[in-house]
């Protein structure tokens, strides 16, 4: 590579010992350490967020399937007349708006109606036995997670974890990942670094070690200890050699592990890639960096190998953070500690190191280890990122591009840095913060986080299988950007860490078919999903499961099968989950509800009389047998009369003289019940003559008179609908 002048400076200053390391940020990720907000701050911008609300949408099409098998009904490519024969039978006027792939038919009905109406006309319409299916066009949301964390979408937030769009074409892709998983907590990743901050938004840890030998370095008093928490790492003028500068605290390590594991959804500051997994800190690096000797001890515990004079780990590290690294090539000491490691399951994945040289830092180098380079925010490689044969991937560092300038064009002096977790002192410990650095250090635990993430979906998956996995997800470099230069060929690993693509090759995608349904008591419920495998794999398990929380137990039939089915009980909601297995042992789950809700019953009303231009009041009662509230409504009511919600009917000023015919039903949350009806007759005082009554009936339905039919088609859809759900049953 070429470098522009002056750009080697983003090198620490290495002149002093060679055995001391140093933990790997660009001197520039350290003098733009920024407060951002405290954590009161913090408090208050989550607390003024207003609650989302949920529009309910109006459905204006069904999707219908023609029934395949039964001859002499409706035709498999379903016509208009097909169309218009339906429209018949919903008494709602239907055409056809579009054929689907699959066989089904797209019909749009005249009006807008609620789901609920919908509802009631497809499971009509199901009973003809004309159709297949039948079900409204939902109008469905993405479920996607956002996270309310403050410091995660306020420009330039976690740009890094962005999927790539506009002038990001760098972030990690992360959101979509978190739709699979937000890690488990049965992963421990270790960050072997300054030790870790105590901090309001990094709480998932595990019992640590402080590996630090000397007193000097470790600035905490004493030598090894089991208090991994880091006092800080300042320094003063030539404390780190004849020359070295004054250094504040960079609590490095804190930033480091809050990129992979800090808080989400807790209102306070950004998020971790995975955070729900544990931190195990191990601390090696102090003032001046820390020893070879020292990290190798910590690279050993936390892959659950004992070392003398530290308490046993017991809680093996799954993944092992090494931003850290020095020049050369890997040292024997190294390439021994990390060999044992792997032999004990870990991934071990390093920095490349921060000197924009051609040269990848040890141990990234070392045989095994997963190297990383850095990009800024355009995707070209920063200037500060060292690449090489050895690196594996690149992951999002922040600050400038080497060839884009990134922080020449539209940066007034850097690219965005990458966001996490701090502390404010500048010397010891002060109080928690956010804060921004840049440098491959920031970039490895972006991959550690995303390594995480795949192992909680898939815990059998090997270091080969993750390497493979996450080289073959890499986005492809841009074009005309530094790891696209014919001379850097090879040298900067598969491309740009994407997390959603890394995650999609390792679980496979389950789909239920209906993940809410709504059932009568007693009812065959049909439970059918499917899954799709990643790319050359196979499921070769399905299995349905019901919720512990479940009202009471239901028994599953066929439950290892990706369509199962249950009789359902008589009141209550159910939660089941089909989780899908593949040959390499990933899962996924899916959930679905069901909920059996019995309709409202009516109590029947007998025949009103009241004098002409008198006031009827007539309080109509309906019961729910699995209690739900209920909403009271007509499907045609007098001039001048009116239902409350609560089933009060009001006439004033009864007129004119004769019978009317009055349908009513009473809704609960899922539908309405079958129609009431009753006549109320308007007397002429004057003459003493009554009109004779039409038929009086209550909640069994029962036939209309033309009188209620001809009201029927003046009404709505909707009470075409429910006055022909009445007739059918
Ligand atoms: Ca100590
Ligand atoms: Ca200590
Ligand atoms: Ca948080
Ligand atoms: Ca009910």
């Amino acid at each position: 590579m070429v470098f522009p002048s002056g750009r080697q400076a983003a090198q620490i200053a290495v002149s002093s010992a060679a055995a001391l390391l140093f933990a790997t940020y660009a001197i520039h990720s350290l003098a733009d350490t920024t407060v951002l907000h405290s954590k009161a701050g913090a408090h208050a911008a989550a607390a003024s967020q207003p609650a989302a609300t949920v529009p309910q949408w109006p459905i204006e099409r069904l999707i219908v399937t023609p029934h395949p098998t039964r001859g002499g009904k409706l035709s498999l490519q379903l016509q208009q007349n097909d169309a218009s024969r339906l429209s018949a039978l919903a008494n709602a006027p239907l055409t056809v708006e579009r054929k689907l792939a699959g066989g089904s038919h797209l019909l749009k009905l005249a009006q807008p109606i609620t789901v609920d109406e919908a509802r009631a006309l497809a499971a009509q319409l199901q009973q003809t036995g004309e159709v297949q299916a039948v079900e409204p066009d939902l109008l469905m949301q993405a479920q996607s997670v956002m996270p309310n964390d403050p410091g995660y979408a306020t420009w330039p937030g976690q740009w890094h974890y962005q999927p790539p769009g506009g002038i990001n074409r760098g972030g990690a892709d992360v959101p979509a990942a978190w739709e699979l998983t937000l890690g488990s907590g049965t992963v421990s990743v270790a960050v072997i670094d300054t030790g870790i901050r105590p901090h309001a938004d990094l709480q998932r840890l595990l019992p640590g070690y402080d590996f630090i030998s000397s007193t000097t370095i470790s600035n905490d008093g004493n030598g090894r200890d089991t208090d991994a928490t880091d006092p800080g790492d300042y320094a003063a003028v030539g404390a780190c050699g004849s020359g070295s500068p004054a250094r504040n605290s960079s609590w490095h390590g804190t930033h480091v592990a809050g990129t992979i594991a800090a808080l989400m959804n807790n209102g306070l500051y950004g998020t971790g890639i995975a955070p729900n997994v544990r931190i195990l800190p191990v601390r090696a690096l102090g003032r001046c960096g820390g020893y070879t000797s020292d990290i190798i001890d910590g690279i050993r515990w936390a892959a659950g190998i004992d070392v003398p004079g530290a308490p046993r780990n017991l809680n093996p590290a799954r993944v092992i953070n090494l931003s850290l690294g020095s020049a050369g090539r890997c040292s024997a000491a190294f390439q021994s500690a990390v060999n044992d490691a792997m032999a004990r399951g870990a991934i071990l994945v390093a920095a490349a190191g921060n000197a924009g040289a051609n040269s990848v830092y040890q141990p990234a180098n070392c045989s095994g280890v997963i190297a990383v380079t850095a990009h800024a925010i355009d995707g070209d490689n920063a200037d500060y990122a060292n690449i090489g044969a050895e690196t594996t991937i690149s992951a999002p560092g922040g600050g400038c591009g080497t060839l884009s300038m990134t922080c020449a064009s539209g940066y007034t002096t850097d690219g965005p840095l990458v966001y996490s977790l701090g502390n404010t002192g500048a010397t010891r410990p002060q109080a928690d913060n956010a804060s921004l650095k840049s440098g491959t250090s920031m970039a490895t635990p972006h991959v550690v986080g995303t390594i995480a993430l795949m192992l909680s979906v898939n815990p059998s998956l090997t270091r080969a299988e993750v390497t493979s996995l996450l080289r073959s997800a890499a986005r492809p470099f841009a074009p005309g950007t530094t790891c696209t230069l014919p001379e850097n060929a090879g040298l900067c690993g598969a491309g740009l860490l994407d997390a959603r693509a890394a995650l999609q090759v390792v679980a496979p995608v389950v789909q239920v078919t209906a993940a809410s349904q709504v059932v009568a008591p007693s009812t065959t419920v049909n439970l059918s999903g499917s899954a799709e495998a990643p790319m050359g794999r196979r499921i070769v398990r399905y299995q349905w499961q019901a919720a512990a929380s479940n009202l009471k137990p239901v028994t599953l039939l066929n439950a290892t099968s990706a369509n199962a089915s249950f009789v359902a009980p008589s009141t209550g909601v159910y939660a089941f989950t089909l989780t899908a297995t593949d040959d390499l042992g990933a899962s996924a789950s899916m959930g679905a509800t069901v909920r059996v809700n019995s309709v409202p019953l009516l109590q029947p009303v007998a025949t009103q009389q009241l004098a002409f231009g008198g006031t009827l009041n007539v309080q109509l009662h309906a019961t729910d047998p699995d209690g739900d509230p209920l909403v009271y409504h007509a499907a045609n009511l007098p001039v001048g009369a009116s239902l409350s919600p609560t089933g009060l009917l009001n006439w004033r000023s009864a007129a004119p003289v004769g019978g009317q015919n009055i349908v009513w039903y009473a809704s609960d949350n899922d539908g309405s019940s079958l129609p009431g009806q009753f006549t109320v007759q308007v007397m002429d005082v004057t003459r003493s003559s009554a009109v004779a009554p039409a038929s009086s009936s209550g909640g069994s339905g029962g036939g209309g008179s033309m009188a209620g039919d001809l009201m029927l088609l003046a009404g709505s859809v909707l009470a075409l609908v429910r006055r022909q759900r009445g007739r059918s049953r």
